[in-house]
């Protein structure tokens, strides 16, 4: 880590500005010796020259960050030149050439972490952040970075710990036979804790949904307007629209932009009992695997050809049952009705054709998913994080069994480790290097 690293900030494309940043003990040397003008002050931007040997390369501005005061805790110096690829290029190179070397991916991140800037989870949060696409993800990023999600795992982890010190206590005291952690205490504790971590798991489907877009499929029988819906949706003639049922025969996925959230919104083939050959069977098939990958459905129907009650009768048979996702109940083409029908609790009627009835249409998909908590601050949305509330879970229940049935001190200590090992891997507090070096690499370069 004794090194100097630089790598372009900023994206590679010609823009006002740039930046180049350096982190390590060289970086104020190594900035300074192609440097004209004033010695920058601590968190002071400096405006001066750079400069390619001895011709001026850019007007540029520096600020330093002396450590620990900086984004890697280290001696940080960022240069914020114009924004051409080539300048940016040449600051790089010649930092190079002045002994600094190119970062990794993640690597300031990294450095970040290992001088206790950030938590690992607060790392992985940036990473998050600059990647948000929607107001739902950024929040979510956000309150990750701010510490939320790191407060409330280390709540958990910390009451883990206090009964394991009673029970290693305990363990030293053995031949007195005394019990300093109350087993009554310690159940209502891990009980408390197991739904704490299965509510947090439940949250991770619609988390990661909210962080990389939430899947919404559009479904129903062939010609009821599916196709018209995503249309509509979108503001946009996206996808072939006739009147011949089996118009489209393969999945057509676009994003979606709605109430702060990134939807995925797929399209499908329309659904029969009896496909006519085998492309239509293929379709349904791909049609069914999207229900099943899906977070919400839009079931659409022809409510000029099937009143509510009866598509919601049949629905069963057309869907199967191979899918979590709740259902949005959409009678379309109600400007084919000559008199109107009578509300029914849960459907929303809509002229996809029209645009009628579009508005309630929306506010209903997003009242569904900040029902399925996705307007929750605190989910899980990591792959990484799952898989250690997994274990943490596997081992809080074991210690629970081992309680429960009488088992020995010894046994339910090594659970309580387990569990406490796995949720101190989320925020870093143990966390082996290979695992490390596997996270931070899928940061950008410069982060
Ligand atoms: N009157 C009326 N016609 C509509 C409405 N929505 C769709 N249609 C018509 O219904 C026919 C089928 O529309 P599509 O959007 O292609 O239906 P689909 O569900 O995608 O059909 P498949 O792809 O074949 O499964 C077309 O002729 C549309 O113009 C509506 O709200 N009112
Ligand atoms: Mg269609």
């Amino acid at each position: 880590m004794g090194d100097t690293i630089v790598a372009i900030a900023t994206a590679q494309a010609p823009a006002a500005i740039g930046v180049v940043r350096l982190s390590g003990k060289e970086a104020l040397a190594i900035a300074l010796s192609f440097w004209q003008g004033a010695k920058p002050h601590p968190r002071t931007a400096t405006l001066g020259m750079l400069l390619d040997g001895q011709t001026p390369l850019d007007q540029a501005l520096i600020t330093y960050f002396p450590a620990p005061h900086s984004y890697t805790g280290e001696d940080v110096v960022e240069i914020s030149c114009h924004g051409s690829p080539y300048i940016l290029r040449r600051v790089v190179e010649i930092c190079l050439e002045r002994g600094a070397r190119l970062a990794r991916p993640g690597e300031f991140s990294l450095r970040a972490y290992l001088h206790r800037k950030l938590s690992l989870d607060q790392a992985e949060a940036i990473a998050d952040l600059i990647q948000a696409r929607s107001a739902a993800a950024h929040r979510l990023a956000l309150s990750q970075f701010r510490g939320a999600y790191y407060q409330k795992v280390r709540a958990l982890r910390e009451k883990l710990i206090e009964f394991l010190a009673l029970m290693e206590l305990e363990m030293d005291f053995s031949e007195e036979d005394v019990e300093l952690a109350s087993r009554s205490q310690l159940l209502l504790l891990l009980e408390a804790l197991d739904g704490e971590v299965t509510a947090l798991l439940k949250a991770y489907r619609i988390g990661q949904a909210v962080r990389e877009g939430v899947p919404v499929a559009i479904v129903g029988r062939p010609n009821a307007g599916k196709s018209t819906l995503l249309n509509a949706l979108l503001a946009e003639e996206r996808a072939i629209v006739s009147d011949t049922p089996g118009t489209t025969r393969d999945t057509l996925e676009e994003r979606l932009y709605l109430g702060g959230y990134e939807l995925r919104l797929i399209d499908t083939a329309g659904l029969r009992e009896n496909p006519a050959d085998a492309i239509e069977a293929e379709g349904i098939r791909r049609a069914r695997q999207k229900l099943a990958q899906a977070f919400l459905i839009l079931y659409v129907f022809d409510v000029s050809e099937e009143t509510p009650t009866q598509a919601q009768q049949h629905a069963p048979l057309l869907l199967g049952t191979d899918f979590t996702a709740s259902i949005l109940w959409i009678a379309n083409k109600i400007d084919k009705l000559s008199t109107p029908i009578p509300s029914t609790d849960g459907v929303i009627f809509i002229s996809a054709a029209q645009g009628t009835g579009m508005d309630a249409l929306e506010k209903a998909i997003v009242e569904s998913l900040a029902q399925q908590g996705a307007s929750s601050d605190i989910l899980l949305s990591h792959a990484r994080h799952y898989e250690s509330f997994i274990k943490a879970q596997t081992a809080v229940k074991g210690a629970l069994q081992l309680l429960r049935e009488g088992g020995g001190s010894e046994l339910i200590v090594e659970e309580l480790r387990a569990a406490q090992r796995a949720i101190g891997e989320i925020t870093g507090e143990i966390t082996p290097d290979e695992i490390l070096g596997h996270i931070f690499s899928k940061f950008c370069i410069g982060k």
